[in-house]
């Protein structure tokens, strides 16, 4: 496949359409709550650009700025600019809004298009660098501010011949001031090439595409801000959902095991089945496993652990009633009682898949 990324297959990655690659949860088995920098999930539209930071320039302008600078007259700040103002580091979860697609094939008759991700486009990071609502605030942010648009400085977007322009979308004024963090660093290195360098977007919680890669010019506006990323993507489209699609915010609740697909388990001892369950409405406040459907289901161990709204890990021991073909699966529950259903609800682009996935594995 043609190399969206520049970082090297880790072989804790496996690459999907585009050179997109998720991270083989096989390879997070009894590891550490972060993901490893390599094994990161990597999603882009187009693919990642080579960006020089002396000359790069975090670009605000926009009617919601005191004296509305304009988009070629804009308020300026470089990189050592950022890296002077006060500093942060967030544990954060960061999850494209498709993960988990391949798996609505299985309870609906027409394929979804996009990235038929498994369960791996998800993943943990330390992320540091300064809040997003400093930033604002130091650019002359007023009263009147209702949406902030990053824009990635990545390649346009083509698609079906048509050239939507730069990756943008635009994030409420609300969360903007809350949690969203301007990262320059993640798990404690220089922000890799692949992940946005020099500086990206992380929008805990919220949808992967709020969390603009390279990002350059972002525009801070008075009135309604609209791009096709919020307009004719990542929306709920299809029945049961409105006529122009719902909007999409935050991630739903999901579980994977660490184990690969279609594991090879020993028989007749009993196994420690590992994984972790997350959700962009917060904590996770349960989890429960059902290896045979005539046991039911049965609360899984949660590592005491916690970081709040990134994942839990957890584990169940099971023991094999013997050899053949068992089907896993884990359900888990977030703090606002959202729970993962045998289906999720369908929509036409495949976003937000919160069903149960049926793990395979063999054991003998
Ligand atoms: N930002 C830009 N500029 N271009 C992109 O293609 N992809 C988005 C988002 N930010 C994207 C982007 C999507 S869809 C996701 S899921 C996340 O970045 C993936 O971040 P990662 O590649 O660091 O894992
Ligand atoms: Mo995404």
């Amino acid at each position: 496949p043609d190399a969206a990324m520049v970082k090297p297959l880790d072989p804790g990655l496996l690459t999907r359409l585009d050179g997109n690659a998720e991270m083989r949860w096989e390879a997070m088995s009894g590891q550490g709550y972060v993901v490893p920098t390599d094994r990161f999930f990597v999603r882009n539209h187009t693919h990642t650009p080579r960006l020089d930071r002396d000359t790069w320039r975090l670009r605000l302008f926009g009617s919601g700025l005191r004296g509305t600078p304009t988009r070629d007259d804009p308020v300026e700040f470089g990189y050592d600019d950022l890296t002077a103002m006060p500093a942060e580091e967030v544990t954060a979860l960061l999850e494209c809004a498709g993960n988990g697609r391949r798996f609505f094939a299985s309870q609906q008759d027409q394929p979804t298009p996009g990235v038929p991700w498994g369960l791996g486009a998800v993943g943990v990071a330390r992320w540091r660098g300064v809040r997003l609502s400093t930033v604002l605030r130091h650019a002359g942010l007023t009263g009147a501010a209702v949406d902030v648009m990053p824009e990635g400085l990545d390649p346009d977007y083509v698609t079906g011949g048509v050239n939507l322009g730069r990756v943008r979308r635009p994030i409420p004024i609300a969360k903007a001031l809350d949690d969203v963090l301007l990262a320059y660093e993640m798990n404690g290195r220089t922000l890799p090439a692949d992940h946005g360098f020099p500086v990206r977007l992380v929008v805990p919680g919220w949808i992967g595409i709020s969390s603009i890669k390279w990002v350059g010019p972002v525009e801070v506006s008075a009135t309604a801000l609209f791009s096709p990323w919020n307009t004719q993507f990542y929306r709920m489209f299809g029945p049961g959902h409105p006529a122009d699609g719902g909007l999409m915010t935050t991630q739903v609740v999901k579980s994977a095991f660490e184990l690969p697909w279609g594991a090879r388990l020993p028989a007749g001892v009993e196994v420690v089945l590992r994984g972790r369950s997350w959700s962009g409405n917060g904590p996770i406040r349960m989890v429960e496993i059902c290896t045979d459907d005539r046991d039911g289901w049965r609360p899984a161990t949660l590592d005491p652990h916690d970081e709040g709204c990134a994942w839990r890990r957890w584990t169940a021991v099971w023991r094999p009633p013997g050899p053949g073909r068992w089907t896993l699966r884990a359900r888990a529950t977030d703090v606002t009682g959202a729970v993962q259903l045998e289906q999720a609800a369908p929509n036409a682009l495949g976003y937000l898949f919160d069903g149960i996935v049926r793990h395979p594995v063999t054991v003998a």
